[in-house]
């Protein structure tokens, strides 16, 4: 039948399944708005405030479900603030797809209104994305879009449809198969590969297995506890694989690097084989990458081939699929028993657990532990970055996968709240909540009506320090206290002259009242005995609920290991 590129569009999103879109509309994508309208019965539009929301909303459905989140923007600004969302799903390996309005065809370049190269700026903050310059190659090109997000190693990708293609008409064809032939991801390992790595596990006396996102995108939880279970190895995984593995398992050393847990990376220095599984040896991770895991022999297993010997030279690579490979591995790996080895972990567990001091003050982890009991680990957490993101991922415990979303590779203050958002949209079964800064939540508080009119029933906890906090804290460690532009409250810092960071009396803005003003419920925290009370009464009303706790300010993160040094060099506490 022949359609309009804009009717293509509708029917494209309609073959994916997709159930929601995000965005904002204006001038370039207006044939395409009017075919929304049409298809509002079938897919639901969640208008935002910001574009930067609408591209963090789409992941944080991606994150939350496994599913492509989708997202729109007209040319121009409304494409360049997609770029923060998109940078922020392609670090991390999220499917999304964007779509963006584009100037007509013979505009194209001429400077004209609204106009931006936005697949030249797009290109290094994407999987991949396409300018489509005919109408008769749009629905091809949607469906590879979709395809190349969520196949391989999962990312964003952007198509930009210039007005007149979004206006041309063409008959639709939907191609059934997609075959790109310079991409073609490999799932399954090489045998061969597999077998060596197999011997080297079996002969390995104090192995640990390293897991990233991988084992998430590739569903690969079950697999990777049978295997840490028959190969006797502790776990440790990375921020973006919190949750893949039982929290409360005897194997599980929690999150390792920066601000990872002290067993994890003294298992690390001393292990004499790291079983990477899709994760990429990021730096902070790794610390000083000459002195990192300097006894072990290095397996990894990704299904990115650009990713392997990228960051750390490994022994055995084997490029596929994480439950594939793993399920093949272990056909031929041994029962073992290491129990040596994870006597000596315990000792590093015991000596230095996550902790933080349990006096009467209200201290930001203690609400975060709350959160933890109260929810069961069965609440979506999603964070913002900074503090608030590291003391979560220390504190809370998700008790599945993808219930920890958190901007880990380009660590994007602002994503918190949005992603919640679609996380709330795709679970809206499920307790989403986002622990957030007062710094980062500022950078996206506008979603607060897209929120409130929407009807979500999202928290958010704001662990407010008044400041930057994890800016102050490096200034603290590593600048002598000079407190330089981190105070929230004041243009010049906060009591800085003093050396130490006071709270000001300013409240700029009063949260509390910034919630009430968008229709929200605004609660204030001042001391630690309301705080299980607050969190219990706020899960409890089924509207988006902003919590205000007036937190130490000068707490920190620790253990810290601290910007380019080795993992052992790891600090526990300031004396
Ligand atoms: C968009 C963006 N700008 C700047 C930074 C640098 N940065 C990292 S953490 C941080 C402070 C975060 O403050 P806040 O949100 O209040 O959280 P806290 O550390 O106090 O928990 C800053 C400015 C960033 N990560 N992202």
């Amino acid at each position: 039948m022949i359609k309009t590129g804009a009717e293509i569009f509708i029917e494209c999103l309609l073959k994916e399944n997709v159930k929601v879109l995000f965005g904002i509309p204006g001038g370039q994508v207006l044939p395409i708005f009017d075919k929304i309208f049409d298809a509002r019965d079938k897919i639901k539009f969640v208008l935002t405030r910001h574009e930067q929301g609408a591209g963090h909303m789409a992941d944080g459905y991606a994150r939350s479900t496994g599913d492509v989140g989708v997202c729109i923007a007209t040319s121009g600004p409304g494409a360049a603030n997609l770029t923060t969302a998109l940078a922020t799903a392609n670090m991390d390996s999220i499917p999304v797809v964007a779509f963006t309005g584009q100037v007509v065809t013979t505009l194209i370049g001429n400077d004209a209104f609204q106009e931006a190269d936005t697949t030249g700026i797009t290109r290094p903050v994407t999987k991949h994305n396409f300018l489509v310059k005919d109408v008769k190659d749009l629905a091809r090109t949607i469906r590879e879009a979709f395809y190349i997000a969520k196949t391989g190693r999962p990312g964003p990708v952007l198509v930009d449809i210039p007005a007149d293609i979004q206006r041309a008409t063409t008959e639709f064809v939907w191609p059934e198969k997609v075959d790109i032939r310079s991409y073609k991801p490999v799932y399954s390992g090489h045998i061969g590969q597999i077998k060596k790595v197999a011997d080297m596990i079996n002969s390995a006396k104090q192995p640990l297995l390293y897991v990233g996102g991988g084992i998430v995108s590739s569903d690969a939880s079950t697999e990777l506890l049978k295997l840490a279970e028959k190969i006797h190895t502790p776990v440790t995984t990375t921020l973006m694989a919190i949750g893949c593995f039982p929290p409360d398992h005897p194997l599980n050393l929690y999150m390792p690097g920066m601000h990872g847990n002290y067993a994890a990376n003294h298992a690390f220095q001393n292990c004499d084989l790291i079983i990477a599984i899709g994760a990429r040896f990021d730096d902070r991770v790794t610390g000083k990458l000459s002195a990192f895991a300097p006894k072990a022999k290095i397996i990894h297993i990704d299904i990115d081939p650009t990713s392997i010997s990228k960051n750390v030279m490994v022994d055995i690579p084997i490029v596929g699929d994480a439950k594939n490979v793993i399920t093949e591995l272990l056909k031929y790996v041994n029962k073992k028993n290491n129990k040596d080895w994870l006597k000596k972990i315990s000792e590093w567990q015991k000596a230095n657990p996550f902790s933080y001091k349990k006096d009467n003050k209200l201290r930001p982890q203690y609400i975060i532990d709350k959160i933890s009991e109260i929810t069961k680990g069965e609440a979506i957490v999603v964070t913002e970055v900074g503090q608030n993101q590291m003391w979560s991922a220390q504190f809370y415990k998700p008790k599945y996968p993808r219930h920890f979303l958190s901007s880990g590779g380009l660590g994007t203050m602002g994503y918190g709240f949005p992603a919640a958002i679609g996380a709330k949209i795709a679970n809206p079964k499920k307790t989403v909540i986002d622990i957030a800064g007062d710094g980062s939540i500022q950078m996206n508080i506008q979603e607060l009506a897209t929120a409130v009119l929407n009807n979500i029933n999202v928290k958010i906890v704001i662990l407010n320090n008044n400041c930057l906090g994890m800016v102050r804290q490096w200034q603290e460690m590593f600048y002598k206290k000079r407190y330089s532009a981190v105070c929230l409250a004041k243009p010049n810092g906060c009591l800085a002259s003093e050396l130490s960071f006071k709270r000001s009396p300013l409240m700029i803005p009063d949260f509390v009242k910034l919630a009430e003003a968008y229709g929200a419920v605004g609660i204030r925290v001042t001391k630690k005995e309301d705080v299980e009370n607050t969190l219990i009464k706020a899960l409890k009303i089924e509207k988006t609920v902003v919590m205000d706790f007036l937190v130490e300010e000068e707490e920190n993160v620790f253990p810290m290991v601290p910007a380019g040094a080795a993992l052992d060099e790891i600090i526990t506490s300031l004396a």
